[in-house]
């Protein structure tokens, strides 16, 4: 096409071409320097084949290299109408009415999100999200949602998956029509952990819902009912459904925890119906509320708001079934579950079984078991390529009831006191997680509040540090930035305050905020981060660029640079992204609507004297090779 521009070019075909040609005629010369996207894909391969992939440096090798079995369904039929039809049908307000006058009990499938995220380290990617969600569609549409983004999704798509999370989002929105899709929202906190401007949070809710986001679940991590305003608002703005929390913590059964008792829930719950909530959440996120409890929680809630109540919980202590159970003979509205072999756990209870086991009961789910076990099939393949990033299976353990550990940071933490050596001192780890919420004044402990307790126990247990040290004013402890921050009040308020005494240690002479931070955090300037993006990306970005690029300036960098060396990996099969291709093997890669490749791995040569070698491809036929320095 150049050399066709070129000699069609008037001043060409005049024959006056000079030496001043390329200056006067720049736009002819205006070539792409980037290379097209067959060769930046068969150079991903090629680097992964010689050099590895380093996300999976170290770890187990997953053995699966065939593709997980996509269960049938019947594309010559329309798509059933679901949860999603209702909603626009409806609208937010009358749609939750509808909820409330459901007899079944109502699922929320987290494999998506919540499950990988607490059994995987947040690493699956589109690909494989994306070959399953059709058939959900046609198999499952009365699924209230698909909890599919959000929370730890944000980052780790971009920073380890180099994957755009919006295209995630935006991608799943249309092969599930019917079916709400649905997300965590940190509040403040967005989908980061730390509080970001007020315009940050807002631009970030308009442009999800714009992408396809419907039902926004909003939490505080410690239950700060100023700091979750901006993000509430913002969503009922946006005409999507507000889905406000209350994290559950302590044990409102045990008559001598009186901080987070009984009324301290229903009165957080009053005041989130009062700020518009079409649903209300109980977002137990280490899995703490006990059966009884929950029965408790849910018929006093049930009595006390008008709006829907939706109960998620983490199988971490092995029974929250039975808190499940529980909360359905209290017409509980909505449960959250993961499909079977995504479940138990630290992630969710099983969704296949707990539909199996209301079969013959009043709340018997509009969900065909059967249809849900073949979906199921595709997970458990799934899962066997992830097989790198299996956490630890723990045991379920009632020491939970101690420590309070969230079920997605539980394995976590393990994997890091592991990788500082501290593995055999787990219980230790454990017990000191308790004794840093202790010296903190009890406080809700979910993502970012409890990240800062987990740093600060790792910091203790490593340098060998007891409460009674922490709280020795002649020592001089250099504290964890996450922890500076959360008792510095850049994570908001805990009830009643962090106890003056640790603010004092913590904080050194600093004052700390006790206002929402969002009050006194500057603006974020769009215009100027625009013209950033537009440094890094050479053409105008989206909206969406930008805010990815506010909330994670080098995460967004990184993965825009990776992106124009590579182009879009997420279309690679997982496999092929972890580990390149076997020899002789084959796939069909999609790289834009109509557009397939067939790529065909041949053979690598030996190092050339460079250090660099040639691997030989087959792209649709053709012989093709890419030239990777070896850094072996
Ligand atoms: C998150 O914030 O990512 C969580 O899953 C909290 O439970
Ligand atoms: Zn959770």
């Amino acid at each position: 096409p150049f050399l066709t521009k070129v000699v069609t070019n008037e001043v060409f075909l005049k024959g006056e071409c000079t030496t001043r040609f390329i200056d006067n005629t720049p736009d002819l010369f205006n070539l792409p320097l980037r290379k097209n996207r067959a060769t930046r894909l068969l150079t991903y391969i090629g680097e992964t084949i010689v050099n590895g992939n380093p996300i999976v440096k170290d770890r187990p090798v997953a053995k699966r290299r065939s593709e997980a079995p996509v269960p049938r369904y019947d594309l010559t039929k329309p798509r059933p109408t679901g949860t999603r039809d209702k909603f626009l049908e409806l609208g937010a307000v009358d749609f939750s009415k509808w909820i409330t006058s459901q007899q079944q009990l109502m699922f929320t499938d987290t494999t998506f999100r919540d499950a990988h995220q607490s059994l995987h380290a947040t690493r699956f990617r589109t690909y494989d999200l994306l070959n399953i969600a059709e058939a959900y569609s046609y198999l499952c549409p009365n699924l209230f949602s698909l909890e599919m983004w959000g929370g730890a999704t944000f980052d780790t798509s971009m920073r380890f998956l180099h994957e755009c999370p919006w295209q995630r989002l935006a991608d799943i929105r249309e092969k599930v029509p019917n079916i709400l899709t649905q997300m965590l929202l940190r509040a403040s906190n967005a989908v980061g952990y730390t509080n970001y401007p007020d315009n940050v949070v807002e631009a970030f809710v308009k442009e999800a819902a714009q992408t396809g986001m419907d039902v926004f679940r909003v939490f505080d991590a410690l239950n700060w009912v100023p700091n979750m305003k901006l993000a509430m608002d913002a969503v009922i703005e946006s005409g999507m459904i507000c889905e406000a929390s209350i994290c559950y913590t302590g044990d409102i059964s045990d008559p001598k925890k009186t901080k987070y008792d009984l009324k301290y829930y229903v009165d957080l719950a009053k005041q989130l119906e009062k700020m518009g909530a079409h649903i209300l959440a109980i977002k137990d996120m280490a899995g703490l509320c006990k059966p009884d409890s929950a029965t408790l929680l849910v018929k006093t809630l049930k009595q006390e708001i008008g709006i829907p109540i939706h109960f998620h919980t983490h199988d971490t202590a092995g029974i929250q079934a039975a808190s499940i159970f529980n909360a359905a003979s209290e017409q509980l509205d909505i449960a959250d579950a993961a499909m079977a072999p995504m479940s138990g756990g630290t992630s969710q209870p099983n969704l296949n079984t707990i539909v199996g086991a209301l079969q013959f009961s009043d709340r018997k789910p509009e969900l065909n078991r059967d249809d849900l076990d073949d979906i199921a099939t595709y997970w458990r393949a799934v899962r066997e390529y992830y097989a790198p990033f299996e956490s630890a299976v723990l045991p379920s353990t009632s020491d939970l009831y101690r420590h309070e550990m969230p079920g997605g940071q539980y394995t976590n933490l393990f994997a890091q006191a592991q990788a500082l050596g501290l593995s055999d001192r787990w219980s230790d780890v454990c017990d000191i997680y308790a004794t840093v919420n202790d010296l903190f004044g009890d406080i809700v402990k979910v993502t970012p509040t409890s990240k800062a307790v987990g740093d600060m126990a790792l910091f203790m247990v490593a340098n060998e540090l007891t409460a009674e040290d922490i709280m020795d004013t002649s020592r001089e402890l250099a504290f964890p930035a996450s922890v500076i921050d959360l008792i510095g009040g850049m994570m908001g308020q805990p009830p009643g305050g962090f106890p003056e005494k640790i603010r004092q240690i913590v904080l050194k002479d600093k004052p700390g905020l006790t206002d929402r931070p969002g009050a006194s955090l500057p603006a974020a300037n769009m215009e100027n981060a625009k013209a950033e993006v537009q440094k890094l990306l050479g053409h105008e970005p989206e909206n969406r660029e930008v805010l990815s690029y506010l909330l994670y300036p080098k995460v967004y960098a990184d993965f825009a640079k990776h992106q124009e060396t590579y182009s879009d990996v997420s279309t690679l099969p997982t496999p092929v992204f972890f580990y390149g291709q076997d020899a002789g093997e084959e796939f069909a890669v999609e790289i834009e609507k109509g557009k397939t490749l067939i790529i065909k791995y041949l053979t690598k040569s030996q190092p050339h004297t460079d250090g660099t070698r040639t691997v030989f491809f087959e792209l649709n036929g053709q012989p093709r090779d890419v030239t990777i320095a070896d850094k072996s």
